[in-house]
């Protein structure tokens, strides 16, 4: 894929109940070196300050990160609050890290993040 000359504005952020704080700062840090500039919202944030940022900085993309286990849960109501904003429709969200527990993919788990607005 070519990539704009300046990247894409992105904005990293962990989810509502996640304390975790280096899997935000590699990920800021690998797409800072692939040429995009990166705002880090740090860890434990909630959906309604997600949103916020989001109408603030109006990114190019949103990266959701959660390892301690609420990715699901956590990553589904931000996505709905996001989705709740209809002047970033076109924003795309995605999340990954450790969605669950179970340390095994959960395909229907998947599916309903992207019904809601992931990708
Ligand atoms: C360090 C650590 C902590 C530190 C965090 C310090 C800090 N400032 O960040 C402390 C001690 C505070 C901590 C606390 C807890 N932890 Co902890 N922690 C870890 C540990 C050992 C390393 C995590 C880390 O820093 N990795 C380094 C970063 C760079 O890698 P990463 O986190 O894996 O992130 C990478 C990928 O996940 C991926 N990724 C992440 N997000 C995204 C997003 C996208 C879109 C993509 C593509 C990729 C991606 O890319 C990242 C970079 O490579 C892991 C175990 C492990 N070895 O992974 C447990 C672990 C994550 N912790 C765990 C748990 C349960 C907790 C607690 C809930 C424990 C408790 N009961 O209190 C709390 C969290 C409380 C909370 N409210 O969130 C569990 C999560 C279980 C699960 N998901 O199934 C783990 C896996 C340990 C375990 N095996 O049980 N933890």
């Amino acid at each position: 894929m070519m990539l704009p000359k300046q990247g894409l504005r992105i904005l990293v952020s962990g989810t509502a109940s996640d304390s975790h704080t280096w899997n935000l700062v590699f990920l800021q840090l690998f797409l800072e070196e692939q040429g995009h500039p990166v705002t880090n919202l740090g860890p434990c944030v909630g959906a309604d300050l997600l949103a916020a940022e989001c109408l603030e900085h109006r990114p190019e993309l949103v990266v959701l990160s959660s390892v301690n286990g609420h990715g699901y849960r956590d990553g589904l109501t931000a996505v709905t609050r996001l989705r709740r904003e209809h002047t970033l429709d076109d924003m795309p969200v995605v999340i990954g890290g450790k969605l669950g527990v179970a340390g095994s993919r959960d395909p229907e788990a998947a599916q309903r993040l992207r019904s809601a607005g992931c990708r």
